[in-house]
């Protein structure tokens, strides 16, 4: 009995079952220490483990396989099987996508949370659309401004060298009358240290793992918005899957997930702690600086509101009905 089960087991290894083992190659963008990447890694982990050699899933970090404006193209078209994306930097594809970007929308994480949850079906399909499925988010902690010099009202911001990461972000800048440079996370030491930014809206996970205190001497808790970076798998290539491998891939996906959320604020705060260690100011803004953004956010929600049309509003009230 045991050597036939070996034999079964001798047979699927050499690749004589229907459901071949395989192993998928999952681009991302952000360095390999972050909670974002650690979350990927430990949900790869764990498809790995329990797929009982079916599916194996390797990430790569710090944008080594894909820059992360590539990497949702790569996934929609089966380049890669599967991939994890700032979501955000889509918002011109599908509107629902930059939902979590608009300022002051959602600020904490018990809102971000329902922000997601109300946007979820909308995402999924937006998705779909695109042969992908949505595994799993993983959200940033809130966005706060770095800057090289004192900011105390956004007066300070005009003309000011500031790198953005998406349309979002390009479009705060030319609302504080910055000037707007784009660049991948992994290029900011060296929009920096050139000169080409003197100034940026992030995490203290994104000025962590950049060692923004080499450039910058500011941190502001603006708190303006939790983006998100989101799981997304292929649909043909999950549709590949055998049922049970399907079922591990979900499981480690929601698991993933309520790791993530559940831990998320704990490590914002050990992220700040870790920029005032090494020489940052931590602050909260002042009045006027904190006035100045809440205006700016409100002109950039009426914008997505205006793009987003009927199906936005319809999100925003069932977000806003919980
Ligand atoms: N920083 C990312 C996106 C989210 C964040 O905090 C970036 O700077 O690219």
């Amino acid at each position: 009995m045991k050597r036939f089960f070996l034999g079964i087991a001798a047979a699927s290894a050499l690749g004589f079952n229907a459901a071949q083992a395989e192993t998928w190659d999952m681009p991302a963008a952000y360095a390999a220490g972050n909670h974002i990447s650690k979350s990927y890694i430990a949900f790869a982990e764990d498809v790995t483990a329990n797929s009982g050699g079916d599916l194996e899933i390797i990430v790569h970090p710090a944008g080594s396989l894909y820059a992360g404006a590539e990497i949702l193209r790569a996934v929609r078209s089966g380049q890669v099987p599967i991939g994890g994306r700032y979501m955000g930097a889509h918002a011109k594809e599908h509107p629902i996508f930059g939902l979590d970007t608009v300022p002051f929308l959602a600020t904490d994480m018990e809102q971000a949370w329902k922000l997601y949850q109300a946007s979820k079906p909308a995402i999924e399909a937006a998705l779909e659309e695109r042969g992908m499925k949505l595994l799993y988010t993983a959200p940033w902690p809130a966005q706060g401004l770095f800057s090289k010099t004192e900011v105390n009202s956004l007066d300070d911001m005009k003309g000011v060298k500031f790198r953005a990461y998406d349309a979002s972000t390009s479009r705060l800048a030319a609302l504080m009358g910055a000037v707007p440079t784009s660049t991948e996370a992994s290029e900011i030491s060296q929009a920096f240290s050139t000169g080409v930014a003197d100034s940026m809206i992030g995490s203290g996970a994104i000025g962590v793992f950049q060692k923004l205190w080499d450039y910058v001497d500011y941190f502001y808790k603006v708190n303006a918005w939790i983006p998100k970076s989101a799981v997304v798998v292929n649909k043909a290539a999950f549709d590949g899957l055998s049922e049970d491998t399907q079922a591990v891939v979900m499981q480690a996906a929601a698991k993933a997930e309520a790791d993530v959320w559940a831990t998320v604020d704990d490590i914002a705060e050990e992220y700040n702690n870790v920029l005032a260690e090494n020489g940052m100011k931590v602050l909260k803004p002042s009045e006027a600086l904190a006035n100045g953004f809440a205006d700016v956010g409100k002109t950039m929600a009426d914008e997505w509101a205006e793009e987003a049309g009927d199906a936005g509003a319809v999100v925003i009230e069932a977000y806003r009905a919980n």
